[in-house]
């Protein structure tokens, strides 16, 4: 493959190269960081918000509970590793990809994406496959406002999310065929669902920007739904076609399917999902439908079987 001369590299060459590589599904030739040293701007400390008035009157975890239990495979499959491992990961300048069926393709800084939504705080209950959850206060703003600005055009049926490529920033990505999992880390939403006001992009939580450890720059949080689907340090969101197939399903797809609703009816195949245990309590809890978004998303699948599509 030809190698790109530094003198040549103008922002131009480079969005016009990633963009091609993406295309043929090789994202990674053509650094993001590169990219983003072009787009550079000085990350925005304090972060202006307007703060939710907390309805439901949900009980807070602690930001040390939140920050110390993780993951984030990309570090380690350890829950508190990532967060030594995650110390140096450069975060800024970061750029997100927005490519597919929108009305013009294009890069934009993390920094002009705060600029351009207003942030506000959102507190929701986080449920973990797993069996563990927590409550914590986003910041961000819902994805459908960034997706109103991308305009996705009527071919666009799916959102398809990627986590960054880059070894020198991910340890387990440099493993080959022992890395934990497949790379890039890939989720997705149905249209509908990425539109929901619930679905939401966030750059911080607990009034500060994200930590590294947490998915900075930039994540996805869906409420309702396994932690899995909360993608984290976003590389590029996509309007496509097709239903993507995300990481989890992609490694077993007996166990992780594409919509992971929160069900404590449906049982992982190995541990019931009846019960869950919030962070630095002791005992469980009961797990509520669809994570207790109900009321708000239960008709997004009165369609579907959710035993079958889980
Ligand atoms: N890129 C990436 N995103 C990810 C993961 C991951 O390993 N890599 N883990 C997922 C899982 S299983 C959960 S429970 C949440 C955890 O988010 P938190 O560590 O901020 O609590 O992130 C999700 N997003
Ligand atoms: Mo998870």
């Amino acid at each position: 493959m030809k190698k790109l001369n530094p003198k040549d590299i103008t922002p131009e060459s480079l969005f016009e190269a990633r963009r091609h590589f993406i295309k043929l599904g090789a994202g990674a030739l053509v650094s993001s960081t590169a990219v983003s040293q072009l787009l550079a701007k000085m990350p925005e400390k304090t972060l202006t918000y307007k703060p939710d008035a907390n309805p439901l009157k949900l009980t807070l975890n602690t930001e040390e509970q939140a920050i110390n239990y993780v993951n984030f495979y990309e570090f380690s499959t350890d829950k508190e590793k990532p967060v030594k491992l995650s110390k140096d990961m450069k975060t800024s300048p970061w750029s997100v990809g927005f490519f597919g069926e929108i009305a013009k393709e294009q890069m934009i800084d993390v920094e002009d994406i705060i600029a351009k939504f207003p942030l506000e705080e959102r507190i929701y209950r986080f449920r973990c496959v797993e069996g563990w959850s927590m409550v914590v206060p986003w910041i961000g703003f819902p994805l459908y406002k960034l997706l109103d600005y991308l305009q996705p055009n009527a071919n666009a049926k799916y959102v398809k999310f990627t986590t960054r490529h880059d070894p020198s920033i991910f340890p387990d990505q440099n493993r080959g065929i022992f890395s934990a999992i497949k790379y890039p880390y890939v989720e997705g939403l149905r249209m509908d669902e990425a539109r929901h006001p619930l679905t939401f992009i966030a750059v911080g939580m607990y009034g500060k920007r994200l930590l590294p450890q947490n998915g900075a720059p930039i994540r996805l949080v869906v409420p309702w739904k396994y932690g899995f689907k909360s993608i984290k340090s976003l590389d590029l969101i996509e309007c496509v076609t097709q239903e993507p197939l995300n990481t989890w399903q992609a490694e077993n797809p007996k166990e992780y399917g594409f919509y992971a609703n929160v069900n404590p009816e449906v049982d992982h195949p190995r541990w019931t999902q009846a019960k869950e245990r919030v962070l630095g309590k002791l005992g469980k809890q009961a797990t509520l439908p669809f994570n207790g978004y109900a009321k708000e998303v239960a008709h997004l699948y009165k369609d579907i079987d959710l035993r079958k599509f889980f």
